[in-house]
């Protein structure tokens, strides 16, 4: 084995992803649905969404950690493709995915939407106002403006991918400190939690050049 170049690692010769668009070219949606593994798993796995990364916001403490969260609450901030999935498509997947009936005592686990300009907050507060019609009664989740997501701590990102054995240790080895921002991995963590379809979980693997030993653990678990 050629040792003269220590730094780059076999494993990462197959650190692939699908070609994403540029910051530029993306949107943001930040919400609180509940503990942040869920809807990690949950909007990985939805067409359109680039990226998406767990973290805390909503509240006013500075450098918020998760065993030091103050009065923050645990988010998903998705990064998605606005010619491939609308903000309107995101909010459907969260009003499905929580019961707006009455929030969570805990702060850290509320329903919120967290806007990020004037035409989230209008898309998220005509849907609320849909729910409220459809429900018959108040909506208790809060919409409020997003000032700043803090990321969380590398272990809690694409955690059901990260948690399931064999394939959690083989990505994270691959992927190390970028697993976070891996499209890729997200739709991984989407599908090893039950999320996604049979067409979508067929044409992504078909696309991966992941080592295949990766590939056979992930055929047998989704
Ligand atoms: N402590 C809970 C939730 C974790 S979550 C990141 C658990 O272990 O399931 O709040």
């Amino acid at each position: 084995m050629d040792r003269s170049n220590p730094s780059v690692s076999p494993a990462r010769e197959f650190a692939v992803d699908t070609v994403a668009p540029p910051p530029s070219e993306t949107e943001v949606a930040t919400f609180g649905m509940g503990c942040f593994w869920g809807p990690d798993a949950r909007f990985g796995s939805t067409d359109g969404v680039v990226r998406t990364r767990v973290g805390y916001a909503g509240g006013t403490a500075v450098d918020p950690t998760y065993h030091s969260l103050g009065d923050h609450t645990e988010v998903v901030q998705i990064e998605y493709d606005p010619e491939r999935c609308s903000y309107a498509d995101l909010l459907d997947v969260f009003w499905s995915n929580h019961d707006p009936r009455s929030n969570i005592a805990k702060t850290q686990y509320r329903n919120v939407v967290l806007t990020a300009n004037a035409d989230q907050r209008e898309s998220a507060e005509r849907t609320r106002k849909r729910v409220a019609d459809r429900l018959g009664g108040a909506v208790a989740t809060d919409i409020e403006q997003l000032d700043r997501f803090y990321l969380a701590e590398n272990y809690h990102q694409k955690y059901e991918l990260r948690s399931t054995p064999v394939l959690g240790d083989e990505l994270t080895d691959i992927y190390d400190e970028t697993l976070v921002d891996s499209t890729v991995a997200a739709r991984l963590n989407g599908f090893v939690a039950g999320h996604g379809d049979e067409q979508q979980r067929r044409e992504l693997l078909a696309s991966l050049d992941l080592p295949p030993t990766v590939l056979s653990e992930i055929r047998r678990r989704v």
